[in-house]
C-alpha cells in the first residue's frame, strides 16, 4: 500500500532475478511466448486503469468467473497511468483490503519478465498466502494457481486499496463456479426414470441473496445486487 513496500518488493524481485538468472532461469523464457500450451490452465488477463478492473474480451463490470478445481493463469497488467494494487479476497476490512484472503491456503506460482541490460529474463516465485499485487503502470505478472474445489459456489472479490481508488469503483466480483455441471447431468441422465423427482429437485433455481435474480443467472448469488449488473 505505500510506495516504500513497493521499493522493498522490486529490490527483492531484482536481487531474486540475478539469483535465478545465474543458477538457470526457473521459467524459460520461451514459455512466456507461449501461454496457450501451458498444461490445461485457463488463462484470463485481468487489466487495471482508473478506476477499474477488466477481464479482458469481457464488458466492464462483468466478473472474473472461474470454476471450483480449475488451473488458472492469470495475467495482471497495469495499463492505466498511476500505481494500482490487487488484493482477493470477502469482506472489505476498511482501507485494509479483505477480512478473508481468497490465497490463504492457496499455493501462486508468480511470474515476471523483465530486461536486464536489454536480454528477455524471467523470474519466478512460488508462494502460499499471497496478500496483493502492486504494479506501476505498464507492469505485468502472471498468477498461476488452482482455484480450491472448497470455494465452489462462493463469490470473492478484486479491490485496489491504494486510497481512494476502491471507493472510486475500482473492484470487480471473483466468482467461483462449481465445477463440471455438463458432467454431472450427463451421470444423471443415465439413472433413469426413478430418479427424476431427485434430478427435478436439484434444478430447483435458489436465489441465496434474495435479490430477485436466481442463483443462475446472478453473477453475484450471495450479494444482493442490481439487475442492470447482473446481480452485483
Ligand atoms: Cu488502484
Amino acid at each position: 500500500m505505500k510506495r516504500t513496500k513497493l521499493t522493498k518488493w522490486t529490490m527483492l524481485l531484482v536481487v531474486l532475478a540475478i539469483t535465478s538468472w545465474v543458477a538457470q532461469p526457473l521459467i524459460a523464457t520461451e514459455d512466456d511466448h507461449h501461454a496457450a500450451e501451458t498444461g490445461d490452465a485457463v488463462v484470463y488477463e485481468l487489466i487495471m486503469d482508473e478506476f477499474s478492473f477488466l477481464v479482458e474480451g469481457q464488458e466492464p463490470g462483468t466478473p472474473l468467473t472461474v470454476e471450483a478445481g480449475q488451473q488458472i493463469k492469470l495475467i495482471i497488467h497495469n495499463e492505466g497511468a498511476i500505481f494500482h494494487e490487487a488484493m482477493f479476497g470477502v469482506t472489505v476490512n476498511g482501507d485494509h483490503g479483505y477480512i478473508q484472503n481468497f490465497f490463504d491456503d492457496v499455493a501462486v506460482k508468480i511470474e515476471h519478465d523483465m530486461d536486464m541490460n536489454g536480454a528477455d529474463r524471467a523470474m519466478g516465485l512460488e508462494v502460499r498466502g499471497l496478500e496483493e499485487v502492486e504494479l506501476d503502470p505498464e507492469m505485468k505478472v502472471v498468477l498461476e494457481f488452482t482455484v480450491p474445489e472448497a470455494y465452489a459456489g462462493q463469490t470473492f472479490e478484486i479491490g485496489c486499496f491504494v486510497t481512494g481508488h476502491y471507493e472510486a469503483g475500482m473492484f470487480l466480483p471473483l466468482v467461483v463456479r462449481e465445477a463440471a455441471l455438463d458432467l454431472h447431468e450427463d451421470e444423471e441422465d443415465e439413472h433413469g426414470h426413478e430418479e427424476e423427482d431427485h434430478h427435478d429437485d436439484e434444478h430447483d433455481v435458489e436465489d441465496r441473496d434474495g435479490d430477485g435474480i436466481p442463483d443462475d443467472d446472478d453473477y453475484c448469488p450471495t450479494f444482493a445486487g442490481d439487475a442492470a449488473t447482473n446481480g452485483c
